[in-house]
């Protein structure tokens, strides 16, 4: 990834037939990290998300509502752009699939297939899922219900199919030239597998209901759901102009991140229709695994849905961030407890982060007089730190570009802890009489691996990391990842620093 200077990455679009829960929240939010980070390295970032509102599991969402398919979907809609606000995620845009913008790419891309010769008329008979808004063979049935436990119905009507048979080998060369076009491994030997085990014309519209986009001369057919919400990563970039500079820089995408349950629409299916119409795959699929809710899957019936708004408001958004993108390796299935959630806020962040700053602030503060101290010549332990410190960035570069956000936490934590281990062995607080000169060399090289650490984590817990930067005094064309290591920028004695305040409190049992 890192030979390019565009990164563009996308957020599933959410159907609108519901309120946001945990797993919308967390892709969006993997998505930001990702975005973010790449912001601070430098890159052009463009980060997607939006809603999907076509099909029938909407219109049906609708008719219960008692509303129209329209009023419905704006209604809802709103819900979804309200938790990209409450989570503090940064998209540069959001696509609503009943936008012009996007009925317009949809008929343009369906065209193209029509006229690469792999659509064709004829009839479906099968079994179909709304809750999914998947067909699925008769073989793929289990105990009369769908692989995921969705219900299914009989269907029988006049389809349009695409030639999907048609593209098995070229779609097992794309896996092939990139190792990383699925991830992770476990994701992607699913995904070549059923690639391998053959694949048959996949329907590709529908006439039973009428909430969609209509096939481009046959207006009886409403366009599969799944095939429009797909090419959304396509209207947000402006298709079907495909010369313009926002097209040129973006696509392919770098990276489509979702869950675990869409991986085949996104890595066969999408791929597919890129190809046939005449566009290059995507760089990236990222599927994540799914979240349960204190060791239960987390289901409607059992009322254990996890709500973000109420979990952000309990527990603060800083801690909602690390705890998500922290507590579980992305990729593997993890569990929400209240217990690890109050203990990765009060160990990790307010007894091993905050409590870092605050007593390095604090001390500057009382023994420097409120300004950064000249540190004069370093001692070989002052080195060891910093050393530490300026090895971050390559690190944690390294990881998120595998979409590691975990790892690159790890990492990030370790020099927490070793700084911590340092402000100890030191005692800075006892050097204050005896010895000032040393002082302020321990003191320097606290709050440079602060600001190391401080700028890292700014894509995780924007909010508490910018703080800790205000305190700093660290300029914002300052905040970013060319400012760090041993070539990068460093706190210039004599700076002025604002009083500090603690920027992670300590949550009590209470909260849970
Ligand atoms: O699939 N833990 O929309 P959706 C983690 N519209 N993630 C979860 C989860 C859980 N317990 N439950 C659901 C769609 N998710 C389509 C996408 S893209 C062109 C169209 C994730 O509203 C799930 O894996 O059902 C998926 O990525 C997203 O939330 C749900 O999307």
């Amino acid at each position: 990834m890192a030979a390019r200077d565009a990164f563009y990455v996308t957020s599933p679009i959410y159907y609108v037939n519901d309120s946001p829960h945990i797993g919308h929240a967390y892709t969006t939010l993997a998505c930001d990290v990702m975005a973010r980070f790449m912001r601070l390295d430098g890159r052009r970032v463009r980060f997607l998300t939006g809603t999907d509102e076509h099909g029938q599991k909407v219109e049906k969402a609708a008719r219960e509502a008692g509303k129209e398919p329209q009023a419905f979907t704006d209604e809802v809609s709103q819900r979804f752009r309200r938790m990209v606000e409450v989570m503090g995620t940064s998209p540069d845009d959001f696509i609503r699939t009943t936008e012009a913008r996007h009925k317009r790419a949809v008929s343009a891309l369906w065209q193209k297939l029509v006229d690469a010769g792999d659509i064709y008329l004829g009839t479906y008979a099968g079994w179909y899922s709304v809750r999914d808004e998947a067909f699925y063979a008769e073989s793929e049935l289990v105990d009369g219900k769908a692989p995921t436990g969705a219900p299914v119905e009989w269907v029988e009507e006049p389809s349009y199919f695409f030639r999907l048979s048609a593209w098995q080998e070229r779609l097992l060369a794309y896996y092939e030239r990139d190792p990383q076009t699925v991830m992770p491994a476990s994701r992607r030997n699913e995904v070549v597998s059923f690639v391998k085990g053959g694949l048959t014309d996949l329907s590709v519209s529908r006439t039973s209901f009428r909430w969609g986009i209509p096939v481009p001369g046959d207006e009886r057919h409403v366009i599969y759901v799944w095939l429009d919400a797909l090419t959304n990563y396509l209207s947000a970039l402006g298709y079907p102009d495909t010369e313009s500079e926002l097209f040129t820089t973006f696509w392919p995408a770098d990276l489509h991140m979702v869950g675990k349950d869409i991986v085949r629409f996104h890595s066969v299916y999408w791929p597919a229709f890129l190809m046939s119409a005449g566009l290059a795959p995507p760089r990236r699929v990222f599927a994540h695994g799914w979240w349960t809710n204190e060791g239960q899957k987390i289901s409607k019936s059992l009322g254990n849905v996890i709500d973000p708004f109420e979990l952000v408001a309990r527990y603060g958004l800083d801690q909602v961030r690390y705890f998500l993108m922290r507590e579980v390796p992305f990729g593997q299935d993890g569990d929400f407890s209240r217990a690890a959630m109050l203990k990765r806020a009060n160990h990790d962040l307010a007894n091993d982060y905050g409590n870092l700053v605050q007593r390095v602030l604090s001390l500057v503060q009382r023994s420097c007089e409120g300004r950064v101290p000249d540190p004069g010549t370093l001692a070989a332990e002052d080195d060891e730190l910093l050393a530490a410190a300026h090895g971050l960035v390559p690190s944690v570069r390294g990881a998120m570009d595998e979409v590691a956000p975990h790892k690159a936490l790890e990492a990030i934590f370790d020099v927490v802890g070793r700084a911590n281990r340092y402000v100890d062995a030191q005692a800075p607080w006892a050097l204050a009489k005896r010895d000032p000169v040393r002082l302020r060399a321990v003191l320097w090289t606290a709050c440079e691996t602060i600001r190391h650490v401080a700028t890292l984590t700014l894509p995780f817990m924007p909010t508490a990391s910018a703080k800790i930067l205000d305190q700093l005094a660290v300029s914002e064309p300052a905040r970013r990842f060319a400012s760090l290591g041993p070539d990068g920028a460093h706190l210039v004695p004599g700076t002025p620093l604002p009083r500090p305040e603690g920027v992670f409190p300590r949550l009590q049992e209470a909260a849970a």
